[in-house]
């Protein structure tokens, strides 16, 4: 089943709810405060299906002080009913819902000309033109005009009909699914029950989600769209979810709900703005921010002035974290204006100086996302990400790939999804080389260096150990690389280095991990050679991360049966008194002790068996 999302919009008492109403039969005006005014307070929500198509109306207010909640239901508009009055035309609230939207890039409309049985055909006709006149120069796609009257069956059924015949196109689709909540409620048994559009992609009910504001994961129980239970909610339905995980109480209006991994929140973002009217935004200024159904409020530094612009770029300061991603259209306003209307060009905050940010929303807004990326590089010079493509520049993995792959003068590591600039090669090179010129017995594998370039992926780590095999600085055997400037057998020399340090450290040997990276040794090949030593039996391994040269076993043994002689029993304290070492050895050495079959334990103590 195809599902669209159409609005309402309009001045307050043009018809709006009780068009809705004599389409569906959908009483939208249900809080108390809205049947005692006789106004649409709150958005809502109703839907109508004929054969294969599905509608779901966004009903919004058109009170002047609730125009923040018709932009909390406008943004995920698919399509919109522009409802004028044909006795009192265009008004106010006419205007503003109409430059929201444009701001908002809802395109699709259906200009709905309404009480029309209170004109005669003539006044109609002439109203007509004027409204239609006035609505051009917004430049929606107007399918149809049709006048109604909910006092005529015929207008409404043609309107219906109108709206089930519309060419309509769903919003694009994005790398990711998003909901922005709209509603939260919860059910005595069943939890917490938010609703929303969904937007980006598809979401299953299998699917983990997670809510960006509260950073938390959670889980669907089940999910409807239009009060039936559904397996998969697509792109423009109006969904129920019943989370768990989550108290209601902890959930509001214009949370983000996503996939996990997808987004990242900031407390800055750069957008691209136009003001309406005469209207200017103030640099350094407070105003309220409309994303989705959240709204905030943030301070708009402006680029390229430190007064007033009507159109540039501006970066948004905020106390709380914004989930946002490339392309998604925001309102400015203050107090009860309208100011201007925004997109966001950089949902993520890069340490770049300003010069370079400048050039990156230009990039940006020219959707020239290869130089972006160069421009980003310098400042990720340890490795850019390309899944953060999707959140940055809408882009799919494989597109942001494509996109890389264009680029010059870049390490890109597909597998792991990174851009380097190759300038970051030379630090990998020399790094590497001044480990091999201060040890010539290094013995290190891609993995070992990973562990000390943890930003570095393994195949830039790899063409960077090729370069040095190729200039003749290294050798590689299996997965190892040495030096070529060493010609002893390698595996003797490195025996000899680990048992010397473990004689050196005698009854307080260091974790074998320690001693490899001390060594520059690649730690599977350590492990090797302490194996082999241990079969040599010149290493004994006393516990999981304890290994000690043999003599120094035997020493401390034999020191420990003396003050069981001296003492009748050793513990840890009379250990510790001889031996003030760390409890770690102690306990180990007290331990190795019960191998031997004249020694007992008896709470705590060891003693002779034959004393
Ligand atoms: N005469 C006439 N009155 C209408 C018509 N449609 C709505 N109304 C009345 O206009 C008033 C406001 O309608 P409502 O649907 O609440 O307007 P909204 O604020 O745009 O949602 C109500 O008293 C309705 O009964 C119509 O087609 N003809
Ligand atoms: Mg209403």
């Amino acid at each position: 089943m195809s599902s669209y999302i159409i609005g309402t919009c309009g001045h307050i008492d043009h018809g709006k709810t009780s068009i809705i109403k004599a389409i569906n039969g959908f009483e939208g005006d249900t809080l108390k405060e809205e049947k005692e005014r006789g106004i649409t307070i709150d958005l809502s929500f109703s839907n109508i299906s004929q054969g294969d198509k599905n509608i779901a109306f966004i009903d919004v207010p058109g009170h002047e002080k609730l125009v923040k909640n018709m932009i909390s239901g406008a943004f995920g508009f698919d399509s919109v009913m522009i409802v004028i009055s044909a006795a009192e035309g265009i008004k106010p609230q006419t205007v503003e819902h109409l430059e929201i939207l444009k701001l908002l890039g809802v395109k699709d409309a259906v200009l709905v000309i309404s009480k029309k049985d209170l004109l005669s055909e003539e006044e109609l006709n002439s109203k007509i033109v004027e409204i239609q006149a006035f609505v051009a120069k917004y430049q929606f796609n107007i399918q149809a005009i049709i006048p109604v009257s909910i006092y005529d069956e015929v207008s409404i059924e043609n309107l219906k009909e109108k709206l089930f015949s519309l060419e309509l196109k769903n919003r694009e689709e994005e790398n990711f699914f998003r909901l922005y909540i709209d509603r939260v409620f919860s059910i005595k048994g069943q939890g917490s029950i938010i609703t929303g559009t969904v937007l980006g992609k598809e979401i299953t009910k299998k699917d983990k989600l997670f809510i960006c504001d509260i950073n938390k994961a959670c889980k669907i129980k089940n999910m409807q769209v239009h009060a039936q239970d559904v397996e998969v909610a697509k792109i423009s339905n109006r969904v129920a979810l019943n989370l768990t995980n989550v108290d209601a109480k902890a959930l509001k209006r214009g949370f983000l709900l996503s996939k996990k991994g997808y987004l990242r929140g900031f407390k800055k973002i750069d957008i691209s703005f136009n003001t309406l009217g005469e209207y200017l935004l103030q640099h350094n200024k407070n105003y309220t921010i409309y994303i989705g159904s959240k709204h905030l409020e943030a301070k708009v530094t402006l680029f390229g002035s430190i007064e007033s612009l009507d159109e540039g770029f501006a970066t948004i300061k905020a106390d709380k974290e914004i989930f946002s991603i490339y392309g998604e259209k925001l309102i400015i306003r203050e107090g009860n204006k309208t100011i201007a209307g925004a997109t966001i060009l950089n949902p993520i905050s890069d340490p770049l100086r300003k010069s370079q940010k400048l050039q990156l929303l230009n990039a940006l807004e020219e959707k020239d996302f290869p130089s972006a990326y160069v421009i980003l590089l310098e400042a990720h010079k340890k490795g850019l990400g390309l899944v953060s493509s999707a959140q940055r520049f809408a882009l799919s993995h494989e597109e942001a790939l494509q996109k890389a792959k264009l680029l010059e003068n870049c390490f890109i590591d597909e597998k792991e999804l990174i851009i380097y600039p190759l300038t970051t090669q030379k630090i990998i090179i020399d790094f590497i080389q001044a480990i091999y010129e201060k040890n010539s017995y290094a013995l290190l594998s891609i993995s070992s260096l990973k562990l000390r370039l943890p930003w570095a992926s393994d195949s830039f780590i790899e063409t960077s150990l090729q370069h040095l095999l190729n200039t003749g600085l290294l050798i590689k055997e299996n997965n190892l690389y040495r030096s070529a400037n060493t010609k002893e057998d390698l595996s003797t020399v490195l025996e000899e280095r680990i048992l010397k340090r473990l004689q050196d450290e005698d009854i307080a040997p260091t974790a074998p991990y320690n001693i490899y990276d001390n060594l520059d040794l690649d730690r599977k090949s350590g492990d090797n050679i302490l194996k082999a030593l241990c079969s040599k039996k010149e290493v004994v391994r006393v516990e999981h991360n304890l290994f000690i040269h043999a003599l120094s076993l035997s020493k401390i043994i034999a020191e420990m049966k003396n003050i069981i002689k001296e003492d009748e029993y050793i513990d840890i304290k009379n250990f510790k008194e001889r031996y003030p070492l760390s409890r770690k050895y102690l306990i180990a050495y007290l331990d190795y002790l019960d191998k031997f079959s004249e020694i007992k334990k008896e709470d705590g103590k060891r003693y002779f068996t034959t004393a």
